[in-house]
């Protein structure tokens, strides 16, 4: 059986945004396994209920369900230990983990506050009142507010880029010479903006944009073909 992976969508099923999950989808993509992306939304809590918890990416593997995209990264490597790994050895998994935290607490915050209005208008409109409510409670703000001025958040963004513009300088991956999870982890919030809004986050001579150019056309376009804005 195909593997599944439940997908945050929005108003179109074929915008594809979240972060989290386009690191599950380019981590099946490097192993080279087939899977269908299923549609859903915020508040289809029932359809993942399975998987006891509330949130995507929610990966069914025949009988397996795992959830979380860096444990999903894990049960990928050691059920399928034949194909590329995610993790090139503990050492590189231990190292991917500093990736990870980073991702949260520095780049997924400093992106989400350049794309929150676009963002917003992306989401199903059942989504909306949902995300709205969740959102503000959690910034203490409105999405209004959070989002403030465009170019400040720009250039807070091209800040907190500056420690991965340097590593990509010098060479091709974060995984080296080639692609690993920890690329996956930083390019899912690329493919987050390119989902829903026009603004580029990073300009064309940026060693970022390259990078991000890279993994757009690895896996025979799978990133590229997806819909988003030609940014
Ligand atoms: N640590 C989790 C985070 C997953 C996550 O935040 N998923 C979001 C979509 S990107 C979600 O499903 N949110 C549901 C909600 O806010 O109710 C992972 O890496 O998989």
């Amino acid at each position: 059986m195909t593997i599944q992976l439940y997908d945050l969508a929005g108003q179109d099923d074929d915008c594809r945004f979240s972060p989290h999950c386009w690191r599950v989808k380019m981590a099946l993509a490097h192993k080279g396994l087939a899977f269908e992306a299923l549609p859903w939304r915020f508040t289809e809590k029932d359809a993942i209920a399975e998987s006891g918890q509330g949130q995507v990416p929610v990966l069914r593997d025949g009988d397996r369900l795992v959830h979380e995209s860096w444990q999903i990264a894990d049960y990928l490597d050691e059920a399928y230990p034949e194909r590329p790994p995610l993790f090139e050895g503990p050492q590189a998994r231990a190292h991917a983990l500093m990736i990870r935290h980073w991702a949260q607490r520095s780049l997924h915050p400093a992106v989400v506050q350049v794309i929150m209005p676009e963002l917003f208008e992306a989401l199903h409109e059942k989504d909306k009142p949902y995300f709205r409510e969740s959102r503000e409670a959690l910034f203490g703000k409105t999405l209004e507010a959070f989002a403030g001025d465009r170019d400040e958040k720009l250039a807070n963004l091209g800040k907190a880029l500056a420690p991965l513009r340097d590593t990509v300088k010098l060479q091709p991956y974060l995984g080296g010479e080639a692609p690993s999870f920890a690329d996956f982890i930083v390019f899912g919030a690329f493919q987050w903006a390119r989902a829903v809004c026009p603004v580029a986050l990073v300009a064309e001579d940026d060693p970022v944009h390259a990078w991000r150019g890279r993994l757009m056309e690895a896996y025979d376009g799978l990133a590229a073909k997806a819909k988003g804005f030609p940014v």
